[in-house]
């Protein structure tokens, strides 16, 4: 096994990755940038470099800093967690070349992969159902007309070099669909240099089910739990859960089997997601993950399959030890982003100290986070600050347990998505399992969760005082002691 892996990520993923190779065995080096200094996440490495200002162009971006990192430390891999470098092909090819080895699929697969105009080619091909769309590239105004007007509105320009969510626009009629065509066109070429787009079929609603894949390099291929990811703001997942509501054990073999086919038609190797769209009882194949995701966590949960370890051994050169059939889906999980933003102010960044931690706990809960009491959340980075998953025997129970962290969960000194989450956990639809990518839109979530911070408030006015109090150590003292005496909170039907 690798004697010393490179985390080159930061977060809570970074240390989810150096656990991983902790209980491997493994040494783990840190790379964090001036504004992660005094992070958990750099600290928690075996040995931790300095690599560049704030900004992730000049650090967590920058290649040639922790290429020279790796070297130095005599790192035998890197590990790129997810974002940032993850799905780079350019930095797998530099891994190739150079050594260390890159713990992911090979470099022309993410690239295949990246060019969503290939990837659809190689599905029709290997027999994967896709949208009904475009085969190529579509050049001129007039040809999108052609085909939207065969197909019908509403349709969905989509770039080539695009994916999870960015690039795409949607047109409802043929004014809708000159003017997109051109401004999707224009914004691919600036964005990605390439300014071929397709089109596609727009299905309204769609649930976002996604299949996660294991393969190793001997052409082993598994497929793990589907994941349900339809509850998401401007392509931002916000709650995950395995398996999907809707999932019965026949449509699990089927979106499995196709995601392997997926898999072994692009030679792919290493942990991966298979992303599909799922309407009225079909599903179509989206787009191919090449990374690590950050929900991968509720697939370890129902499955008992460690995903970052398979990782490891997977590009260490290991067979996987186990069959298709001894993947068994145990129970339900759910995952909460815990996000430091305002639910009530569009959700906008909060970033600041926070004064008072206290994560939830007790059975089937695990968190997955790089923050503590104390540590300043910077403005230069995504403001997730924690993932909240939980497990139980079913989804109604897993809901409950929930629901139950979610009040346990005290955080102070930054606005946190928790209110929003608690506005879920008990909305109707959600529970009912009745959820689409339009479901934030559709419910009136934000009413509840102003009733929420509404009544929450009431019962905090004294923690407000004080934290505003000038004394900013009696103030953090009383953050703290807050933390753990609303514990005792009771949760509110
Ligand atoms: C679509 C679609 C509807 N019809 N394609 C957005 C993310 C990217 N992976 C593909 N996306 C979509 N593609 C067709 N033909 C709707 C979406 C979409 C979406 C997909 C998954 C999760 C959330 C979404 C939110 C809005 C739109």
């Amino acid at each position: 096994m690798f004697k010393k892996v490179l985390v080159a990520n930061r977060g809570e993923i970074a240390i989810r990755v150096m656990r991983a190779c902790r209980e491997l065995g493994i040494s783990t080096v840190g790379v964090y940038s001036e504004a992660d200094k005094n992070a958990l996440f750099a600290k928690y490495a075996d040995e931790a470099y300095l690599i560049g200002p704030a900004p992730s162009s000049q650090s967590y971006l920058n290649m040639a800093a922790i290429l020279a990192v790796s070297k130095n430390t005599g790192s035998d891999a890197i590990h790129p967690g997810y974002g940032f470098l993850s799905e780079n092909p350019s930095f797998a090819k530099c891994c190739e070349e150079e050594g260390p080895i890159f713990i992911g699929p090979p470099s022309h697969v993410i690239a295949e992969m990246g060019n969503k105009i290939r990837a659809r080619h190689l599905m029709m091909k290997a027999g994967v159902p896709v949208v009904p769309g475009t085969k190529d590239a579509v050049d001129d105004v007039d040809e999108a007309k052609v085909f939207a007007e065969n197909i019908g509105y509403p349709v969905i320009i989509k770039a080539s070099a695009g994916g999870g969510g960015i690039g795409m626009k949607v047109a409802h009629c043929r004014e809708e669909l000159v003017t997109t065509f051109g401004s999707t066109r224009q914004m691919a070429g600036s964005a990605f240099g390439d300014s071929s787009v397709f089109i596609e079929k727009y299905l309204e609603e769609p649930r976002h089910i996604e299949i996660q894949i294991l393969a190793d390099s001997y052409g082993n291929t598994i497929y793990l739990s589907d994941r349900e990811c339809s509850i998401q703001r401007r392509h931002q997942k916000l709650i995950e859960e395995a398996p999907s509501p809707i999932m019965t054990p026949e449509l699990r073999v089927q979106m499995g089997e196709a995601a392997v086919k997926v898999a072994k038609a692009i030679g792919y190797v290493n942990a991966g997601t298979v992303e599909f769209l799922y309407s009225r009882g079909d599903f179509y194949f989206l787009e191919v993950n090449t990374r690590l995701q950050v929900e991968h966590g509720i697939t370890e949960m129902v499955t008992g399959i460690d995903i970052v370890k398979e990782q490891l051994r997977i590009a260490w050169g290991e067979k996987i030890d186990f069959l298709q059939e001894d993947i068994c889906i145990n129970g339900h999980a759910i995952e909460c982003r815990i996000n430091a933003e305002d639910p009530l102010n569009d959700f906008a960044p909060s970033p600041g100290k926070i004064r008072g931690y206290r994560s939830a706990g007790g059975p089937g809960v695990r968190v997955d986070s790089g923050v503590h009491t104390g540590y300043t959340i910077s403005p230069y980075y995504d403001s997730m600050i924690s993932k909240l998953c939980v497990w139980e025997r079913t989804r109604d129970l897993a809901i409950a347990r929930m629901e139950r962290a979610l009040y346990e969960y005290v955080v102070v000194g930054v606005k946190t998505n928790i209110p929003f989450h608690k506005a879920v956990m008990r909305n109707p639809d959600f529970r009912s399992g009745d959820i689409t990518t339009a479901f934030i839109e559709d419910n009136k979530i934000l009413e509840s969760v102003e009733e929420i911070v509404k009544s929450e408030a009431e019962k905090g006015d004294t923690l407000a005082s004080a934290i505003e109090a000038k004394d900013k150590k009696v103030a953090a003292i009383t953050a703290a002691v807050y933390a753990y005496v609303s514990m005792a909170q009771k949760m509110q039907r």
